[in-house]
C-alpha cells in the first residue's frame, strides 16, 4: 500500500527522531530502511512513529 507520498510522510516523521541518519523506502515492495544511532533511538521508537502515521509494521530486520 505504500506509494511515494507514504514514504515521504514516514521520512519526515521518522526523521524527527534523534539520531536518524537516513530513511529510504521502496513503495512497490512496501518497505522502509532506517539508519540510526542506537545510542539515541530505539527500534521501538521508530516502529511507534511509523504506526502513529497509520502504517502497520509487520516485520523488521536488523542489518549490521
Ligand atoms: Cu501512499
Amino acid at each position: 500500500m505504500h506509494c511515494k507520498s507514504c514514504i515521504a510522510v514516514i521520512k519526515m516523521n521518522v526523521g524527527d527522531l534523534n539520531g536518524i541518519s537516513e530513511v529510504s523506502g521502496d513503495p512497490d515492495k512496501g518497505w522502509v530502511s532506517v539508519g540510526f544511532d542506537e545510542k539515541k533511538t530505539r527500534v521501538e521508537d521508530i516502529v511507534k512513529k511509523i504506526e502513529q502515521d497509520g502504517y502497520k509494521v509487520t516485520r523488521f530486520e536488523e542489518k549490521k
